[in-house]
């Protein structure tokens, strides 16, 4: 960052004070926060639909709901959002694609065809915008998705063609590491489950861990690529049992180094995944966090900051594990405006963090192994009404971002301009 403290403004000199009065350094919580690159999903943009030549609304347990005008149609246009979007978020961040969003001019490529060549447009605008890519195999969405099986299906015809589109999107995930110069998470998840009282549970998960133990014997450089199983309680259409559940994936991701990749929405509705970064911090090297918010049945609504992302940022903040988690975020809202959806998740994920690295760490820490529980308890409590919000505003300043709520006028007038006129 390039800043003189001649800039500060009089808030931020205050709260800087208020903090250092508590032993916390706000410049080391700003130089830390602005190294964190979250990885903005692109199907916040277009409500999870794709650009495939093909009627690709087939099965597969994800609903976007809402009819908000002015989604985007093409791939330049979901760009121009995304930039738009991102000019709003202060740091450097990665854009998280999913198969289905790549480039086919026109022709009917299926999932089990796609190849890096499908995905040079996205590869050439993040190299130009200098930001690097992620990327999700799509295993909904599709005719061969609709029985509600795809790699545990007992169909082999369609277990081997999910097979052979996941074994293709850990090759373009590997592409874009290497053509951005940036490793790239390639995440998998599967709607697989069914709606009712199942009675082969064991097969379908046997037959899961055998298309597993398939796609991944493939080594792949993980300077290109590394690779995240993502599992869910229940889907809809998926209520009563879903065969790559929590207990699934753990042991499998464990024994076979890939990355444990966690939904804050897909878990029972009391259950917090803070709780869980230390204990899975223990066996996994890496963790994938999908940023998300379930509201009842949806585990897809927009982030904002409540108590459930606090102590997953708390957790991994006070476990010093930034450098061996990856954010991204993971929510679909067609209901309102779509690159405001965008802002909305990614700052609150970030305010999220500052507020974890604003911490009294080290006095904290002394209440407790002196086992002064109350000033322990007390301290957490008067942390949050200390001036984050102004430690916030200096932070987006420095990035040169609009500070506050100054960027909902953005949105709004983007709107007017853009979104809005698109029919
Ligand atoms: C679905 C999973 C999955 C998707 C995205 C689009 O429940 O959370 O991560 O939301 O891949
Ligand atoms: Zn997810």
């Amino acid at each position: 960052m390039t800043h003189t403290p001649a800039a500060d403004s009089q808030s931020y000199s205050i709260a800087r004070e208020r903090y250092a009065a508590l032993g916390v350094d706000t410049e080391s919580a700003l130089t830390a926060l602005s190294s964190i690159a979250l990885s903005v999903n692109c199907w916040q943009g277009d409500d999870v639909t794709g650009f495939e030549q093909f009627d690709s609304t087939g099965g597969g347990g994800i609903q976007a709901t809402g009819n908000f005008p002015g989604k985007a149609r093409t791939p330049d246009e979901l760009r121009a959002d995304i930039t738009k979007a991102l000019s709003l978020i202060p740091g450097t961040h990665r854009v998280n694609l999913h198969a289905m969003y790549g480039e086919f001019g026109g022709a009917r490529v299926d999932r089990d065809e796609i190849a890096p060549a499908h995905f040079t447009g996205w590869i050439d605008w993040a190299k130009d915008k200098k930001l690097a890519l992620d990327f999700n195999a799509t295993c909904f969405a599709h005719p061969k998705a609709d029985a509600g099986f795809t790699l545990s299906s007992k169909d082999e015809a369609v277990r081997k063609f999910w097979i052979r589109h996941v074994q293709q999107a850990r090759e373009i995930s590997a592409a874009m590491g290497r053509a951005l110069g940036s490793p790239c998470v390639h995440n998998l998840w599967i709607p697989d489950g069914t709606k009712d009282a199942c009675v082969d549970k064991l097969g379908y998960r046997a037959l899961l861990k055998r298309s597993l133990d398939e796609i991944y014997a493939a080594k792949i450089d993980p300077a290109l690529m590394k690779d995240a199983v993502e599992s869910k309680l229940f889907g809809i259409g998926s209520e009563s049992f879903v065969v790559g559940s929590y207990d699934f994936y753990m042991p499998y991701a464990v024994t076979n180094g890939l990355m444990p990749c966690l939904d804050m929405g897909h878990y029972h509705p009391t259950e917090s995944i803070g709780d869980k970064v230390s204990a899975l911090l223990q066996y996994a090297p890496e963790l994938l966090f999908h940023v998300s918010r379930g509201v009842r049945w949806d585990s897809d609504h927009v982030v904002i900051l409540n108590d459930d992302l606090a102590a997953l940022t708390d957790e991994i903040v006070r476990s010093q594990a930034l450098a061996r988690v990856h954010f991204a975020l993971d929510f679909f809202d067609a209901s309102i405006n779509r690159i405001g959806a965008w802002v909305i998740g990614t700052r609150a994920t970030q305010k999220s963090l500052l507020r974890s690295l604003l911490e009294p760490r080290t006095t904290l820490l002394g209440y407790e192994e002196s086992e002064n529980n109350f000033a322990r308890l007390a301290l957490l409590e008067e942390m949050k009404l200390m001036p984050v919000g102004a430690v916030w505003d200096e932070f987006c300043t420095r990035m040169n971002v609009p500070p506050g709520a100054s960027w909902i006028a953005d949105v709004m007038s983007y709107q007017e301009t853009v979104t809005g006129k698109r029919s």
